[in-house]
C-alpha cells in the first residue's frame, strides 16, 4: 500500500485507538486550532501545557470550545516544554508537540539525559508531502534535525523512516539517496555515501526497503527523465523517500514545494520515545493537524 494523498494518512488513523498528546508551550492558534481538530475527530485526547490565561484567550476568540480538555498552568515557555517531555518519558503521554518555541529548544529538552526522550537511537526528521506534480505521497528526511549527517548517522536515517513507512503499510519502500549527479563522483561525499548505502541493502545490511543512489532529483522523481540519461534502476520515476545529503538542502527543497508547489507537508521526529510534531511555527494550521495524524499512524 502507498499513501496517494493525506486523505489516506486519515483513513490510517480513523477508528484507531485515541493518542495522548501534550502540547507545549500551547499558547499558539494554529496549534490549538489543529489540535481541537483532531481532537473532535477522535484521534487525539489532548493535554495543553503553557500560560493558561493566554490558551483560554486564544481559544475564546477563536470560538475553540475545550471544556474537558487539562491545561497545565506553566507560563515560562522553556518550563512548559520540559514539564511536557517529562510527562511523556514518565508514560502519561504518546505524542509530544511542539507549540510557540523555537525547534532547537524543543530539541535539546528531547535530548536531555536524565528526563529526555532518548532510546539510544539517532532522532531524525521525517516529512511527508503531497505534491499535486507527483502521483503518490512523497517523505523527505532529514530536513530540520540532523545538520551534516555522516554515513553512519545517514543508515539510522533510513531505518528510522523506513520503520515509519512499514508501519503506515508500506512492505519495500523505494529510497532515493540525492546527489547532485546520478554518478559517483569521489569528490562529491553525497554520491560516495549513496552508493555504499545501495550496496549496504543489496546485502540486506539495510533492511525492508529498496535503496537506489546516487540519484539526481529528476531521476528520483521521473521515470522519463531516468530514461533519458539510460538509468536503470527500481527506484528511479518512482521513489517513496528521498534522502537528503545535508539539511540546507533538505530545508531548501522542504520550504521550496511548500511556497513553490503549494505541497501539502506533515512532519515528525523518529528515533524518539514517542513521535514529536515539531513543524515550523509559520506552518499552517493544516500542515499541523497533517503531521498529528503521522504521528499518531507512527505511534504504537
Ligand atoms: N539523535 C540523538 N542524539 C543526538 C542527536 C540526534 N539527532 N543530536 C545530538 N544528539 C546528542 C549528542 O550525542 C549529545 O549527547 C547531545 O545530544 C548534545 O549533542 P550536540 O552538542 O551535538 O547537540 P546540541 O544540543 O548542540 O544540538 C542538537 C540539535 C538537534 C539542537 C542540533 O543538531 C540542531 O540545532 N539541529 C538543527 C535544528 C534546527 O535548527 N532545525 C531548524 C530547521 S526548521
Amino acid at each position: 500500500m502507498v499513501l496517494k494523498n493525506m486523505n489516506d494518512l486519515k483513513r490510517l488513523v480513523e477508528g484507531g485507538p485515541r493518542k495522548k498528546l501534550v502540547l507545549a508551550p500551547a499558547q499558539d492558534q494554529h496549534s490549538l486550532g489543529a489540535i481541537i481538530k483532531a481532537w473532535k475527530d477522535n484521534i487525539i485526547e489532548p493535554v495543553l501545557v503553557g500560560d493558561k490565561e493566554e490558551i483560554e484567550n486564544i481559544c475564546k476568540s477563536n470560538n475553540y470550545d475545550i471544556t474537558g480538555v487539562r491545561i497545565v498552568h506553566e507560563p515560562n515557555a522553556e518550563k512548559s516544554v520540559e514539564t511536557a517531555v517529562r510527562m511523556v518519558s514518565s508514560g502519561q503521554a504518546d505524542i509530544l508537540m511542539k507549540g510557540k518555541i523555537g525547534s532547537s529548544t524543543v530539541l535539546k529538552c528531547v535530548l536531555n539525559k536524565e528526563w529526555g526522550l532518548r532510546t539510544g537511537n539517532l532522532l531524525s526528521h521525517f516529512a511527508l508531502f503531497e505534491v499535486d506534480t507527483y502521483k503518490k505521497v512523497i517523505a523527505v528526511t532529514d530536513v530540520a534535525m540532523n545538520i551534516a549527517p555522516t554515513l553512519h548517522d545517514k543508515i539510522a536515517i533510513v531505518n528510522n523512516s523506513v520503520a515509519c513507512l512499514n508501519r503506515l503499510g508500506y512492505k519495500m519502500p523505494k529510497v532515493a539517496v540525492l546527489g547532485a549527479v546520478e554518478m559517483v563522483n569521489e569528490n562529491m561525499q553525497a554520491t560516495l555515501d549513496a552508493a555504499l548505502l545501495s550496496k549496504m541493502n543489496q546485502r540486506d545490511q539495510i533492511k525492508n526497503c529498496i535503496i537506489d543512489g546516487p540519484l539526481a532529483f529528476d531521476n528520483a522523481v521521473s521515470l522519463e527523465s531516468a530514461q533519458l540519461k539510460g538509468i536503470k534502476s527500481e527506484v528511479a520515476g518512482d521513489t517513496d523517500l528521498l534522502l537528503m545529503p545535508d539539511i540546507e538542502v533538505g530545508n531548501v527543497l522542504y520550504k521550496s514545494l511548500v511556497f513553490f508547489a503549494k505541497a501539502k507537508v506533515a512532519s515528525i521526529i523518529l528515533g524518539a520515545m514517542v513521535p514529536i510534531v515539531l513543524t515550523s511555527r509559520s506552518d499552517s494550521e493544516q500542515a499541523k493537524f497533517d503531521s498529528i495524524l503521522l504521528a499518531a499512524a507512527a505511534s504504537r
